[in-house]
C-alpha cells in the first residue's frame, strides 16, 4: 500500500468522519496541513482568532448536533483554544480540536511555541492524545469522533506535533474500535424503571425537569409524548431551552436565578422531579438547603458522575435519555393530576415574564419579543453572556430543539458572534440572529471579517447599553450603585461594521423599532443593528445570591 504524510492522512480521516467544515487557524506548526487543506473537499474556514475557530464549531456542532472540528497552531494558537475547549466541555457539546505542536524531537525543551497543551487542556476535554507516531494518526481521529460524540458528548482534543504531519505512513482507517474502558453504552435497569413507575404512577405533583442531555439525545418528541400522557409539567433549563415546546400548556419554562416564577414555585411544591439531563447548576437550585424540599429525585443521565452530585437522587436512570424515556413510556398511566394543573396554570397566568414599557427608551426586552414575533419563534438564537443572554431565554419562545445556542456553564463572553458564524454554516436555510451586548460583542469583534468573507447572512443585534450590564445590575442591586468598571464607551459599532464591509444601522427610537428589524430579517446578507436600550434595564426576576429559588425579588 502506497504511503501518505500525516498531512494527508488529517484530510482523508477527516473526509471518512463527513467533516464539512473545519474552522482554524494557521500557523508554523500546522503548515503541512494547511498545505493540504489547499485543496481539501470540505469547507476551511478562516477565522480571525483560535478563539473564534472553536467557537464557532461550537456553533456548528450544537445547532447541527454533527462533531465541530477546528484546528490552530501550537503555542499562543493552542492556548487561545482554551476557553473554547472549558466552554463545550462545560455544555458537553461534541467537537474535535487539533493543535499544532512543536517537532517530537524539541518536546519538553521550551521551543519556540511550545505549550504543554495535553497538560493545560486535561481538566477541560473528555479526553485528549498527543500523537507520537504518524502510524496512530488515523486511529486516534477515528476514536475522538468517537468519544467526543458518544455518550455524554464533549471536547476531545488532539496535539500532533510538526513532524509527525510530514512523517510517511500507509493510511487504512480503522473499521472498528477498541476502548477497553470506555463504555458510553448503557443497559437500562429494568427494576429501577419500574420502581421510578411506580413512584411517577403514584405522585402527585410532579415535574419534569429537562436539560442539554435531552436535547444532545434527541428526546423531543418522546419527551413531549410521556409528558402529554402523564400529565406532567415540564420545566426546561437554560440549556434544555427548545426541548419542550414553550407554547405547550404543560410548559414551565426555565427556572433558577432568572427563571420565570411559575417554574421555580412548581419545583419548590413538587413531590416529585424527573430530572432529564440536567446537571441541577447551581444557578438552577440557588440555596440547596431548600432546593424542592419535599421532592423526591428521579434522575435520567448519561453520566453517572451527575447522580446526586448536586442533588440526591432516589432513583438514577443511566442511559440515553430518549431511550430511558422510550422504556418508561409504556409504564406509565394515564393520569388526570388536573388540581395540580390548575395550581401550574394559576402560577403561569399570574407570574409572566413582564417589564415596564412606559418610557421613551428602547427596551431590550422588546427588541426579543419583536424579533420573537417577526421570525415566529422560528430563527436560531445565539447568544453572549449578560443580561442579554438572560432576556433572549426568557422573551423568545423556543419550540424546537438547537435553537437556542449560548454558553451556559462557563458563561463565556465572546462565545456569540462566533458561534453564530458557525450556526449559520450548519444551517444555511435558517434565521441565524446573534443577540449580543456592547461588552461582550467587542470579545470576539473580529470575526465580523469572517462573516464578511464567506458572506454569511448572520443577524447581529446588539443590546447596547454602553455597560456591562449584568455586573452593573448587581452593582446597582448589591453594591450601592457602585459602578466600578462597567460603564463603557464604546466606539462607533455602525462605523466599525460597515468597515468590514457590513450593512449597519443604529436605532433609537421605539418607534422604529419594528421596520428596522423587519428591514434587518430581509436584508440578504450580514447584517449590524446597534440598537440603544434603556441603560439602567434589570433582569428580573432575580434570585439574589444564596437564597432559595422561591425568594425571588422583582419581575
Ligand atoms: C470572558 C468573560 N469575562 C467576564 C465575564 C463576567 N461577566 C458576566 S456578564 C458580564 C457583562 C456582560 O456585558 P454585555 O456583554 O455588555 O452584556 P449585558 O449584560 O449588558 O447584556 C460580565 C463582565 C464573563 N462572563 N465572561
Amino acid at each position: 500500500m502506497a504511503k501518505i504524510s500525516g498531512a494527508e492522512i488529517f484530510i482523508e480521516s477527516l473526509k471518512k468522519e463527513n467533516v464539512e467544515v473545519l474552522f482554524g487557524y494557521p500557523g508554523g506548526a500546522v503548515i503541512p496541513i494547511y498545505d493540504k487543506l489547499y485543496d481539501a473537499p470540505f469547507k476551511n474556514v478562516l477565522t480571525r482568532h483560535e478563539q473564534g475557530a472553536i467557537h464557532a464549531a461550537d456553533g456548528y456542532a450544537r445547532s447541527t448536533g454533527k462533531v465541530g472540528v477546528c484546528i490552530s497552531t501550537s503555542g499562543p494558537g493552542a492556548t487561545n483554544l482554551v476557553t473554547g475547549l472549558a466552554t463545550a466541555y462545560m455544555d458537553s457539546v461534541p467537537m474535535v480540536a487539533f493543535s499544532g505542536q512543536v517537532s517530537s524531537s524539541l518536546l519538553g525543551k521550551d521551543a519556540f511555541q511550545e505549550a504543554d497543551v495535553r497538560g493545560i487542556t486535561m481538566p477541560i476535554t473528555k479526553h485528549n492524545y498527543l500523537v507520537t507516531d504518524v502510524k496512530d494518526l488515523a486511529r486516534i481521529i477515528k476514536e475522538a469522533f468517537y468519544i467526543a460524540s458518544s455518550g455524554r458528548p464533549g471536547p476531545v482534543l488532539i496535539d500532533l506535533p510538526v513532524d509527525i504531519t510530514k512523517e510517511l505512513a500507509e493510511f487504512e482507517y480503522p473499521e472498528s474500535i477498541d476502548l477497553p474502558g470506555y463504555n458510553p453504552e448503557y443497559n437500562i435497569d429494568k427494576d429501577k424503571l419500574s420502581e421510578a413507575a411506580e413512584l411517577i404512577n403514584s405522585s402527585k405533583k410532579a415535574v419534569i425537569f429537562a436539560g442539554g442531555g435531552a436535547i444532545s439525545s434527541g428526546a423531543g418528541n418522546v419527551l413531549e409524548a410521556f409528558a402529554k400522557k402523564s400529565r406532567i409539567p415540564v420545566i426546561t433549563s437554560l440549556m434544555g431551552l427548545g426541548a419542550f415546546p414553550e407554547d405547550n400548556e404543560l410548559s414551565l419554562g426555565m427556572p433558577g436565578m432568572h427563571g420565570c416564577r411559575s417554574a421555580n414555585y412548581a419545583l419548590t411544591e413538587s413531590d416529585l422531579i424527573i430530572a432529564v439531563g440536567v446537571r441541577f447548576d447551581d444557578r438552577v437550585t440557588g440555596k440547596l438547603d431548600t432546593f424542592a424540599p419535599n421532592a423526591k429525585v428521579i434522575h435520567i443521565d448519561i453520566d453517572p458522575a451527575e447522580i446526586s452530585k448536586n442533588v440526591d437522587a432516589l432513583i438514577p436512570l443511566i442511559g440515553d435519555a430518549k431511550e430511558v424515556l422510550e422504556g418508561l413510556s409504556p409504564l406509565i398511566k394515564e393520569s388526570k393530576k388536573e388540581a395540580w394543573i390548575t395550581q401550574i396554570c394559576e402560577w403561569k397566568t399570574n407570574n409572566p415574564y413582564k417589564y415596564d414599557d412606559d418610557s421613551n427608551e428602547i427596551k431590550p426586552q422588546y427588541v426579543i419579543e419583536e424579533l420573537n414575533r417577526l421570525t415566529d419563534g422560528k430563527a436560531v438564537i445565539v447568544t453572549e453572556v449578560g443580561q442579554n443572554q438572560m432576556w433572549a431565554a426568557q422573551y423568545y419562545n423556543y419550540s424546537v430543539p438547537r435553537n437556542f445556542l449560548s454558553s451556559g456553564g462557563l458563561g463565556t463572553m465572546g462565545y456569540g458572534l462566533p458561534a453564530a458564524l458557525g450556526a449559520q454554516l450548519g444551517r444555511k436555510d435558517d434565521v441565524v440572529i446573534d443577540i449580543s451586548g456592547d461588552g461582550s460583542f467587542q470579545m470576539n469583534v473580529q470575526e465580523l471579517a469572517t462573516i464578511k468573507n464567506y458572506n454569511l447572512p448572520v443577524k447581529i443585534i446588539i443590546l447596547n447599553n454602553s455597560s456591562l450590564g449584568m455586573v452593573r445590575q448587581w452593582q446597582e442591586l448589591f453594591f450601592e450603585k457602585r459602578y466600578s468598571s462597567t460603564i463603557l464607551e464604546n466606539p462607533d459599532f455602525v462605523k466599525l461594521a460597515e468597515a468590514y464591509g457590513i450593512y449597519a444601522a443604529r436605532i433609537e427610537d421605539a418607534k422604529e423599532l419594528s421596520k428596522a428589524l423587519e428591514d434587518a430579517l430581509n436584508h440578504d446578507g450580514p447584517v449590524l443593528m446597534d440598537i440603544k436600550v434603556a441603560q439602567e434595564e434589570n433582569v428580573f426576576p432575580m434570585v439574589p445570591a444564596g437564597k432559595g429559588i422561591q425568594e425571588m425579588i422583582g419581575g
